[in-house]
């Protein structure tokens, strides 16, 4: 269950809740402010209470029953879009981790401390301070929390979380709910070596089902459906003309059916209608490659997006006769979304929605399946400064487009819709890739460094989309060059 607030005010403060014998500068300009809130009595405007507004009684009930307060100051003396700690503990600290205990009643008092419009908000708990747009204006909110976790406090103004204005509400030992589940992510650079060239012929592909308890972010875990344990399944590579005979297993101890739809099978249901299989069953059958291309391979039992989100996705790619043209490295990607009750960055096991997955409000988006994956030294993508590269991109979705982008390169060649008989595309930013689609990507790396791989609707890289790719090599200062200062860098 989502942890909730039992209730939840809003009032101005009479008196800071947190003090030190000797005031601080942050503490003066705090008293400053509580004096000139009462002065003008300017109350910000109130989000809906589940209560009458309170009287000045209430009030102080609140602050004086809350087994936590803290003071929040925005700006403050440092400048810049950041909370800074007031008093006790957290004084003069940027973006402080506050603490509190599950159960505990907590007040949080924030300061406008540069004239400039902010809030502050924890959305598990419904707190919103509303807009202080005045300089000293303050307004303080207590809440209740309950369950273990790491929670974030910020500031809803349009940028200015991204910008800095962010921090952490800690409750209870959070650690201790911490879930430890396998790796289910397919290594990008781990695909089968070019086909090139060869007469077509018999092959045969055998992929087992696997349920699987897998990690999908720090401490987070989730119950994956996969094709031979990870996400995406194996990239299967075949010619135009061969013949595949396509054996399904679904593993012993498995609790649902499954079965596969490959997009470059010619007849009914790809292939579904001959492999729905049960659990600790085997399950086969043949078709001919007619169509060279990149084609994305699923899962196809009911409900089909549950079993696509929770990771049963992959890509075959059909060689043309003779093979691709040569390249350096090839890498392979998939893009998806993973539905569960619990919000984005709750730590433990999560509990898939079929909820959310009909609204289509996923808490995650993940390259090779997991939050940030791609990111991670031991998965991340690696080529040297001069080399070609090929990235087969493909989205199992189920159901989110993505616009495919490297920053920092521009794509030399890219194959729309992963058409690999139609002329390519030439210097390309960003591809559009549709769910049960793929695209083809190539280009030359001339400048080393990190470059990221991010589906360039650019919210969902707050929720776990990125990769990154690194490029060794010489500096090319004719091509990119420039002064690092403090505080660049991507
Ligand atoms: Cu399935």
């Amino acid at each position: 269950m989502m942890p909730r607030a039992r209730f939840f005010l809003f009032i101005v403060v009479l008196a800071l809740a947190a003090c030190s014998p000797e005031p601080s500068a942050l503490e003066q300009q705090a008293a400053q402010a509580t004096a000139s809130a009462l002065q003008t009595a300017s109350a910000p405007t109130p989000a809906p209470a589940p209560t009458a507004t309170p009287t000045g009684a209430e009030v102080a009930l609140a602050v004086e029953e809350a087994d936590v307060a803290y003071t929040l100051v925005t700006g403050g003396d440092y400048g810049g879009l950041v909370f800074v700690g007031v008093g006790g503990e957290i004084d003069g600290v940027i973006n402080p981790t506050l603490t509190a205990n599950p159960g505990d009643t907590v007040s949080i008092t924030l300061i406008n401390g540069d004239g400039v419009e902010h809030d502050l908000a924890i959305d598990e708990f419904g707190v919103s301070t509303g807009s202080l747009t005045e300089l000293n204006q303050q307004t303080t909110v207590t809440f209740t929390v309950e369950q273990e976790g790491e929670y974030v406090y910020y500031c809803t103004i349009p940028g200015h979380r991204q910008a800095g204005m962010w921090g952490t509400l800690r409750v209870g030992n959070p650690q201790s709910q911490a879930a430890v589940g396998e790796n289910i992510v397919h290594h990008p650079a781990d695909l089968p070596p070019p086909i090139g060239e060869r007469e077509p012929q018999m092959v045969r592909v055998t992929l087992t089902t696997q349920e699987i308890e897998g990690q999908l972010a720090d401490g987070t875990t989730l119950t994956y459906f996969t094709f031979n344990g990870t996400v995406p399944g194996p990239f299967i590579r075949v010619r135009v003309g061969d013949t595949v005979e396509l054996h399904l297993r679904n593993a012993t101890g498995n609790t649902f059916i499954h079965s596969i739809d490959l997009h470059a099978v010619t007849g009914p249901g790809g292939g579904a209608v001959f492999t729905q299989t049960n659990p600790g069953e085997e399950t086969f059958f043949t078709f001919k490659a007619l169509n060279p291309g990149l084609y994305v391979y699923h899962c196809a039992t009911p409900s089909v997006a549950h079993h696509i989100a929770n990771g049963m996705y992959g890509l075959i790619l059909v060689e043309p006769e003779g093979g691709l043209p040569p390249v350096d490295r090839e890498f392979y990607v998939m893009q998806g979304e993973i539905y569960t009750v619990q919000p984005f960055g709750t730590l433990g096991h999560l509990d898939f929605s079929m909820e959310k997955m009909l609204a289509e409000a996923p808490e995650y988006f993940v390259f090779n399946g997991a939050a940030g994956a791609l990111t991670r030294e031991e998965n991340a993508l690696r080529a040297k400064v001069g080399e070609t590269v090929r990235i087969f991109f493909g989205v199992g979705g189920p159901n989110f487009t993505s616009s495919f982008h490297v920053i920092g390169e521009i794509f030399d060649r890219a194959y729309p819709f992963a058409s690999l008989t139609s002329p390519p595309l030439t210097d390309v930013q960003t591809i559009s890739v549709p769910p049960g689609g793929a695209t083809m990507v190539e280009f030359k790396l001339e400048v080393p460094g990190r470059y990221i791989l991010v589906d360039h609707a650019l919210s969902r890289l707050e929720r776990g989309l990125a990769g990154y790719l690194y490029a060794e090599g010489e500096e090319n200062p004719e091509v990119f060059s420039g002064q690092m200062t403090e505080g660049s860098g991507h």
